[in-house]
């Protein structure tokens, strides 16, 4: 039983997709329960990919790659998980802001925080305040989560920003800001609470915007 756990969290922090599905499955079948096996098995190797990567051993192909290895894990464990009735973490509405494409960071900062615990409305990319705001209301979303890759969409951040506030939701969501070009600064000047440089430190703000 527990080799079969040290089994998935090695898999996981490999990026092997298709060994955590196998793992994950035989585990299942052994009557493994999923909260072992997604806290144990792969939120703990999770945790350890965002080490490493601070560390700077891992790099963001490895991240992604076991960031992939976990969701392929993940999609076996949550009809369990559901049975289960594990604690959300909170809900993040996340989405790339409006005019950009980008989507790879988004993504990854999406999966590490799933990874984490964290229940995931992901509007994709080029989402308008309309959206987030609608987003947010629909879901009773705890964060804002948004990207941007492009100096020249950053604006629509503020933009957003403004939205939630005139929705009259600012008061109930945290909003949290991250991409290449965003900067601590940035999120102060426009009123975010939050800002993280990439995934793994996403995760620890996020954390600590809910327990705020
Ligand atoms: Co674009 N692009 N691109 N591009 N592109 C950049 C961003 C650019 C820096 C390249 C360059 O010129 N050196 C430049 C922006 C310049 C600027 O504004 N300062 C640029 C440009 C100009 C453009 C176009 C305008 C090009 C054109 O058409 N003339 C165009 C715009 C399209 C649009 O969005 N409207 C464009 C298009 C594209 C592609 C579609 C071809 C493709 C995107 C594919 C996709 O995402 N599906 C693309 C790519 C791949 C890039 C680069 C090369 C790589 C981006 C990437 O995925 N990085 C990029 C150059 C670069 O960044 N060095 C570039 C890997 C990813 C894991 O990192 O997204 O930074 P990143 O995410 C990190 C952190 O930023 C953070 O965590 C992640 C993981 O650590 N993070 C968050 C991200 N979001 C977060 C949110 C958080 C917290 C942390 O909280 C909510």
């Amino acid at each position: 039983m527990e080799s079969l756990i040290k089994e998935i969290h090695t898999a996981v922090m490999e990026g092997q997709s298709d060994v955590v599905v196998e793992k994950v499955q035989a585990a299942m079948a052994a009557g493994l329960p999923a909260p072992t096996i997604l806290n144990d098995g792969m939120i703990s190797a999770m945790a350890e990919v965002g080490r490493l990567f601070e560390e700077g051993e891992y790099f963001v192909p490895e991240m992604l790659i076991s960031a992939r290895a976990m969701q392929a894990g993940l999609a076996l464990l949550k009809p369990a998980l559901k049975e289960a009735d594990v604690k959300s973490a909170g809900k993040v509405v996340i989405g790339t802001i409006k005019g950009d494409l980008h989507d790879i960071g988004k993504n990854l900062v999406a999966m590490m925080l799933e990874g984490a615990g964290f229940e995931i409305i992901d509007l994709g990319t080029d989402v308008t305040p309309e959206k987030f705001v609608a987003a947010v209301r629909d879901n009773n979303a705890q964060i804002v989560a948004m990207s941007a890759l492009l100096t020249t969409t950053m604006p629509s951040m503020t933009v957003t920003v403004n939205a939630l506030k005139e929705a009259g939701v600012r008061e109930q969501v945290k909003v949290m800001i991250g991409g290449a070009p965003v900067t601590e600064d940035y999120a102060r000047q426009i009123g975010a609470d939050g800002f993280a440089a990439d995934a793994s430190r996403a995760v620890v703000v996020a954390k600590s915007l809910v327990s705020a």
